[in-house]
């Protein structure tokens, strides 16, 4: 049978434990020192005997559960690989500089990150699928987020539309309609304040014009595209972070929300 090197490694461990014990039991009486000797190593053996079963398995599936925001995405990006050297702008002091920093190609961030199922497989060629949402399920998301912004601030609602803050985010790029950051004067100095346009539109026209103008802005039979290739004009590694971050955001205007991706 052809070994290899850790089944040859385990194998002389266990020899040589087998015949510390015999020599240790074979002698005169067995003392306490003789017998905490002897049960250390026999406990020793065993874990041996555990290394040699896990190390057994040629293939796992390993799974990280976890809360929003514990570092599943992070974890399983160090785990494989997954990460790459970039330039990134710091500001320290009022100073922006520019510093490189390992990051993962996945996106990871402050929690509510990753949108769904994410599959990594091996393959010869880098490209990014998703499984997306059908175009009645994208209609449904749309109109339940249309009436989840119109029932946001009644609270005599006896069902609250939830909407997990992933989706939102998605639904918000295709439809068009974001929360964005405005400066305005407030008398000498400029202030930003957070518009909502979703909202914004809903309490300037009301709930149908909010559902057709987002229907109409989602242009759903357009998003027909599920696979992305890698083009070979940028580095693979910013095309993978940059991609993959598109596709989890529903940033590009052919792809539908994914409901699965997988990056191979
Ligand atoms: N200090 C520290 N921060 C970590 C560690 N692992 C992850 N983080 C940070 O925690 C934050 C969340 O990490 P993610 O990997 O995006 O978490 P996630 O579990 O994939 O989150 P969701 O996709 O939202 O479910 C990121 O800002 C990471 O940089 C760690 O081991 N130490
Ligand atoms: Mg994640």
């Amino acid at each position: 049978m052809l070994t290899i090197q850790w089944q040859e490694e385990i194998a002389s461990l266990q020899q040589s434990l087998r015949r510390e014990i015999t020599k240790i039991s074979g002698g005169s009486e067995i003392n306490v020192i003789k017998h905490i000797c002897i049960n250390n190593l026999k406990s020793k053996l065993e874990r041996l005997e555990e290394i040699d079963k896990i190390l057994s398995i040629e293939k796992y599936k390993i799974i990280f559960i976890g809360t929003i925001g514990q570092g599943k995405t992070t974890a399983i990006c160090h785990l494989f690989n997954l990460i790459s050297d970039f330039k990134v702008s710091k500001t320290i002091n009022n100073k922006t500089k520019d510093v490189i920093e390992t990051r993962e190609l996945l996106s990871t961030g402050g929690g509510k990150t990753t949108i769904c199922e994410v599959i990594i497989k091996a393959a010869d060629k880098t490209y990014i699928e998703i499984e997306p949402y059908t175009v009645d399920e994208m209609e449904n998301l749309i109109f339940e987020f249309c009436d989840y912004i119109a029932s946001k601030d009644n609270t005599q609602l006896e069902h609250k539309i939830i909407i997990s803050e992933e989706i939102e985010r998605a639904i918000r790029n295709v439809i068009e309609l974001k929360k964005i950051n405005k400066s305005i004067s407030d008398g000498d100095k400029n202030k930003t304040i957070r518009i909502d346009r979703a909202r914004e539109l809903f309490d300037e026209s009301g709930i149908e014009v909010l559902k057709k103008t987002a229907l109409n802005n989602a242009n759903l039979e357009s998003r027909s595209s599920t696979k992305i290739e890698f083009d070979n004009q940028s580095r693979e590694q910013d095309w993978i972070k940059n991609t993959f971050d598109n596709i989890n955001n529903a940033r590009f205007k052919d792809f539908a929300i994914p409901r699965k991706i997988f990056f191979m």
